[in-house]
C-alpha cells in the first residue's frame, strides 16, 4: 500500500495524463452529414459481363482477401466505425464485447450518439499502416502503432494509437478497447531533456506487449476501492489464464 501511495503522489507531481482510451464505445457524430461516397450504391451495369470479369465460384470467397490477423482485425474494427457513424446502436453491440453504461439506458441515449460520434471522429482518423505492431494469439489481438513524441513549450508526451481485440472460443472477434493516443504527458518545468524523456519512457513502456504499461503492472486497481494487485511487468498473461494482462484489465 506504501509503494501504491508514493506511486499515487509522483503521478500527481509530474502531471501524467493518460490520454484519451474509449473503452466500449458507441455513439454518434455530428459532423457534416453531407452524402458519403461510399454509401451509395453503384448501379449494376444491364450488359452481360465479360467472360473474363467473371470471377470463379469456390467455397470461401466471401472471406476478406487475407486472413493475416492484422487485416481481418483491421476490417473488423471498420466495421464497428462504420456502426459508430450511422448510431447504429444494435451493431455496435454486435461487435464490441461490452457497450458503455450511457449506452445501455435508453434514457442516456443522446449520451450514448454522442460517444458513438467521438468514437467515429477519432476512430476513422486512424491509418492502417501505422499499426505496425501486432500481437496475437488464439485469444486476443492488440494492434499498436510506434510511439511518437509529442511537445510544445510546456510539456512533452509519448503516446501511441492501440486497439484491443478478444477472440471467443470460436475465434470470433470482439472490439474491447480502443485509445487513439494512450501514454503519459508530463510538463517541462526545469527538467533536463534527459529527465524528460526518462520520464516519459517510464510512464509508457510496455516490455511485455500485453498493452499495459509496466509502472501500472505494478499496482493495477481492482473493484475493491483503495485496492490494487501487481502483475508480471515482463510476462504477458501473468495468472496463466490465456488473457493478457492488459487485455484482462480492461475487461474488468
Ligand atoms: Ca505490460
Ligand atoms: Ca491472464
Amino acid at each position: 500500500m506504501e509503494n501504491k501511495n508514493n506511486k499515487n503522489i509522483y503521478l500527481a507531481t509530474v502531471g501524467l495524463l493518460v490520454v484519451i482510451a474509449f473503452v466500449l464505445l458507441s455513439g454518434a457524430f455530428k459532423y457534416d452529414s453531407s452524402p458519403i461516397a461510399s454509401s451509395t450504391p453503384i448501379a449494376e451495369s444491364p450488359t452481360k459481363p465479360d467472360i473474363n470479369q467473371v470471377k470463379p465460384e469456390f467455397p470461401g470467397q466471401t472471406l476478406p482477401l487475407s486472413n493475416a490477423p492484422k487485416d481481418l482485425a483491421w476490417d473488423f474494427f471498420q466495421k464497428y466505425l462504420a456502426y459508430n457513424k450511422n448510431h447504429n446502436l444494435e451493431g455496435v453491440k454486435s461487435v464490441v464485447y461490452k457497450v458503455a453504461p450511457v449506452c445501455d439506458d435508453p434514457k442516456t441515449l443522446i449520451d450514448c450518439e454522442a460517444r458513438m460520434g467521438s468514437a467515429y471522429s477519432y476512430g476513422s482518423a486512424l491509418i492502417k499502416e501505422d499499426f505496425v505492431n501486432v500481437w496475437e494469439d488464439g485469444k486476443q489481438i492488440i494492434l499498436a502503432t510506434d510511439y511518437k513524441i509529442q511537445q510544445d513549450e510546456t510539456a512533452i508526451g509519448r503516446n501511441r494509437a492501440i486497439i484491443y481485440f478478444i477472440k471467443d472460443e470460436a475465434g470470433n472477434l470482439k472490439l474491447l478497447s480502443f485509445s487513439p493516443r494512450k501514454g503519459a504527458f508530463t510538463s517541462k518545468g526545469t527538467a533536463s531533456e534527459e529527465e524528460l524523456n526518462a520520464r516519459i519512457i517510464l510512464y509508457t513502456e510496455d516490455k511485455d506487449e500485453d498493452g499495459l504499461e509496466d509502472y501500472i503492472e505494478e499496482c493495477i486497481p481492482t473493484e475493491i476501492k483503495d485496492t490494487c494487485v501487481p502483475t508480471d511487468p515482463k510476462l504477458r498473461d501473468t495468472d496463466g489464464d490465456g488473457l493478457w494482462d492488459g487485455i484482462e484489465a480492461l475487461m474488468q
